[in-house]
């Protein structure tokens, strides 16, 4: 074991003194464009205009860990810009049979109430598309206010915007980079 850990530490200081560049001493390595993650979609995305989606439809998750999953996919939940955008990808949804279901995406309004963003690009929300009365920051009985912003078709209208609790579990959309 001891002699595990000598190894372990002397592999460490060797990688610790390897010459980096002395310009950027912290900076992390990008990955390379042969990266999986960056350059080889093993999954299933649909490009609408200039966008390219992934639907999460195989099971539902909180918002924190819709966005994981993204993520961990090279990709962040979907941010939603403009009139084009959303008409898009609401024909998609509705296209793929899920037109009454709902679906996270990045938009939440955790940093101030009221005030929403998304949290993929950092950028205020300013297309909207709310159902009627909402966003309304809903509180339930366990104290729960709701601060993310999922698509719903609440009024037989077609998805629109509600912001719900951010622990309820639903599908999600994710976005690949441009
Ligand atoms: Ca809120
Ligand atoms: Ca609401």
């Amino acid at each position: 074991m001891l002699k595990f850990l000598f190894v372990c530490l002397a592999l460490a200081s060797v990688g610790y003194s390897a010459p980096r560049d002395e310009k950027c001493l912290n900076c992390v390595e990008e990955p390379s464009k042969s990266s999986f993650l960056t350059a080889h979609w093993t999954m299933p995305l649909s490009k609408l205009g200039e966008r390219r989606y992934y639907l999460g439809t195989f099971f539902k998750a909180n918002w924190y860990k819709s966005a994981k999953f993204c993520n961990y996919h090279g990709m962040q939940l979907a941010s939603i810009e403009s009139q084009l955008e959303n008409d898009q990808l609401e024909k998609h949804i509705k296209e793929f049979g899920f037109g009454n279901e709902h679906f996270w995406t990045a938009g939440t309004d955790q940093g101030e109430e009221g005030s929403f963003f998304w949290m993929s690009t950092g950028r205020p929300v300013t297309f909207t598309n709310w159902n009627a009365g909402e966003p309304n920051n809903f509180r339930y009985e366990n104290g729960e206010e709701e601060h993310c912003l999922e698509l719903w078709n609440r009024d037989g209208k077609g998805l629109k915007w509600n912001d719900s609790p951010c622990s309820f579990e639903t599908y999600f959309v994710c976005e690949a980079p441009m």
